[in-house]
């Protein structure tokens, strides 16, 4: 669906006096506060997230799936999605594809599709977690880990190949996730199964063009309820070290066991340079996938404060991380899901980029606590989301994305073109 940008102009008319208001005001308080409120913008215009081409239809769990309507049947029609998504907030100039859900038949007419809705590929997914229709050997008992080299070799050759897609389509990172793991004790052996994992990404890493990295995802558990091979930062990290330099952690949101400190994780990898990038999500017991800050936007905070601090650290040596959202919808519309994902999102970086820093780091000196929260949630309850409606009018995007979805009616128009039954490939 081509979205004519004039209407976004007359939502952004409709909406100015409002939106002056609360802009002007923030302004003040910030420069009031030492802000250069210019350099936030910019900085806060300039990021831009990654949307999951696996979650642009109607996820489920095994208990059910309620399809929305109008969901994309076909790789075009996501690309098409995800430009929609781009035009409301120009911030989400790329997709990051899942293979072979959605392989690029005609990779060269993608690509043109894609630019022009301005849109680039992120990282692309391997999927041995699953078993494909035309499948010789089975991933029941694994992939990448499995005791059958055959089975290893399939996966390791499925690698390859999603990176041969990659480079087709101008991606430069290949993500991992290993889904390899036991659901009893004694069904396997901990250290030979890291061992042949290890030997298996070796001979993957061994075909990643130059200026590519791996993206190593970890997960405690699901599908596995025992172990999983590569199962906490920890283990990702000694992967990544093992490999090279170009494997990289990545993290998400979901895949920490309750009350897992997760902004101490983000700094021990950028300490260490290692931290390849994100699945944002939310989640309140396991890997829930819920839209970004629904459940603890707090926590997401502290992330970005890590995030702000590591990144204008000398200190730090970290490569360019890939932003990417990682979210399944069961019962909120995908595209308004996602908008709102992206906007905590910046939501969370432009408070962590409002911190008074050196105010913290004194007060940290001085161990005075008290003082530390106060500079922290000072900046945390600082109601940001006029900066970011300025970034997006100033983008010639929408200044409030989910009205301007909703009062224009596009899920409807998407219904009425696809059919309220179309079923999009993913989770
Ligand atoms: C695993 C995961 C992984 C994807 C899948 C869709 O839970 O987070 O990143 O491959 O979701
Ligand atoms: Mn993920």
């Amino acid at each position: 669906m081509i979205l004519d940008k004039s209407l976004i102009e007359q939502h952004n008319q409709a909406n100015q006096s409002l939106h002056k208001k609360k802009f002007e005001a923030l302004s003040a308080v910030l420069s009031g506060e030492g802000h250069d409120v210019k350099t936030i913008l910019e900085k806060i215009a300039a990021f831009q997230i990654a949307i999951p081409s696996w979650a642009l239809g109607t996820g489920g769990t095994r208990f059910g799936r309620f399809a929305g309507g109008g969901e994309p049947r076909s790789l075009e029609e996501k690309i098409e999605d995800v430009g929609l998504l781009h035009a409301l907030n120009q911030s989400s100039n790329s997709i990051s594809l899942h293979i072979p859900w959605d392989i690029p038949k005609d990779p060269k007419a993608i690509t043109q599709l894609a630019a022009s809705f301005e849109l680039g590929f992120d990282a692309v997914n391997s999927n041995t977690f699953q078993d494909q229709a035309d499948q010789k050997e089975s991933y029941k008992f694994g992939s990448l880990s499995h005791t059958d080299k055959a089975v290893r070799d399939q996966a390791i050759q499925h690698n390859i190949d999603v990176i041969r897609h990659g480079v087709d389509l101008g991606s430069k990172a290949l993500t991992i996730w290993l889904s390899d793991g036991t659901d009893f004790p004694g069904q396997q052996n901990f250290r030979r199964m890291f061992e042949r994992t290890l030997d298996s990404i070796q001979q993957i890493y061994a075909e990643l063009p130059a200026d590519w990295k791996v993206l190593v995802e970890y997960k405690p558990y699901e599908p596995h309820f025992y172990s999983t091979v590569i199962a906490d930062w920890g283990t990702s990290l000694l992967f990544c070290n093992k490999l090279g330099e170009k494997a990289v952690g990545l993290v998400d949101l979901g895949h920490h066991l309750p009350n897992t400190n997760i902004e101490q994780i983000v700094s021990r990898f950028l300490m260490e340079g290692k931290l390849g990038g994100f699945h944002f999500n939310d989640s309140k017991y396991g890997d829930d996938d819920l839209t970004v800050g629904s459940i603890k936007p707090y926590q997401l905070f502290l992330i970005f404060n890590e995030l702000v601090e590591g990144m204008s650290s000398p200190e730090i040596k970290n490569p360019e991380l890939s932003w990417m959202i990682d979210a399944s919808h069961n019962i909120k519309d995908p595209l308004e899901d996602l908008l709102q994902s992206v906007e905590a999102i910046k939501i969370a970086y432009a408070q962590a980029l409002i911190i008074d820093r050196p105010a913290l780091e004194k007060a940290q000196a001085e161990n005075d606590a008290t003082l530390a929260q106060e500079i922290m949630q000072n900046a945390y309850r600082t109601d940001v989301r006029a900066l970011l409606a300025e970034a997006r009018q100033q983008a010639g995007a929408a200044l409030n994305p989910v009205a301007f979805y909703r009062e224009s009616k596009i899920r409807e128009q998407l219904v009425s073109q696809r059919g309220a039954k179309s079923f999009a490939t993913g989770l």
